[in-house]
């Protein structure tokens, strides 16, 4: 998959009177070189519309877009790839239906990480790493130093993420991640490009 850095997700809740694409625009005007679609609220066809909204944005900017969940909507809009949950599709199956599009999943333990390179995810999510408030079911934070075992193990892409903010992601580089992912802090902030291009100064030091 083509080389990302800063992973930008959606979350309509952090932004009530501002638009999605307006937005996602600004976090990849910042340097967001990756955007997925993550909306567990939105019936089909909203869910589709703002695919194919996302889509065309992300085409007209030349970044990577993945759809979290939803495998027939990835299809239709001929998003770049798809996002899975442990509690998802089995790797295998996903790939079956998407070719050779980009799967990413989530992991939560070096175990699930393991799992996951071998049955050829393309990328792993890598997280919670702090306390986060934007995902309700997910587990305890895992720390920083599940980053730091996988990135002494782990050979696929990953990318850190929960609760990563502009104050405490030096911290997960320093535990040896390359690729963040931050969600409030991003399309929350009132200043989304900036918010962006701090994120990217800080990676910027990194060897991805
Ligand atoms: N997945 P914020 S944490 C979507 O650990 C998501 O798998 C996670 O949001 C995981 O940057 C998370 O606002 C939400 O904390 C991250």
């Amino acid at each position: 998959m083509k080389e990302f850095r800063l992973y930008a997700i959606t979350a309509e809740q952090f932004h009530p009177n501002r638009e999605l694409i307006e937005v996602m625009e600004e976090a990849i005007i910042g340097g967001a070189d990756i955007i997925q679609l993550r909306d567990k609220t939105s019936g089909r066809e909203e869910l589709l519309r703002k695919a194919q909204a996302l889509r065309e944005l992300t085409r007209k900017h030349g970044v990577t877009f993945i759809v979290n969940d939803h495998i027939d909507i990835a299809l239709e809009v001929d998003a770049d790839g798809i996002h899975l949950g442990q509690n998802d599709l089995s790797l295998e199956e996903a790939r079956k239906l998407v070719g050779n599009k980009i799967i990413g999943i989530s992991t939560h333990a070096i175990e699930e990480a393991r799992l996951a390179e071998a049955q050829g995810a393309d990328y792993i999510g890598v997280g919670p790493v702090f306390r986060t408030a934007t995902k309700v079911d997910v587990v305890d934070p895992v720390s920083v130093s599940y980053v730091r075992e996988v990135a002494a193990e782990i050979r696929i892409p990953f990318v850190a993420i929960g609760g990563i903010k502009l104050n405490n992601v030096d911290e997960v580089l320093a535990a040896g991640a390359t690729r963040v992912c931050a969600v409030s802090e991003i399309v929350g902030s009132d200043d989304v490009i900036g918010t962006c291009r701090a994120y990217l100064a800080k990676l910027g030091n990194k060897e991805a």
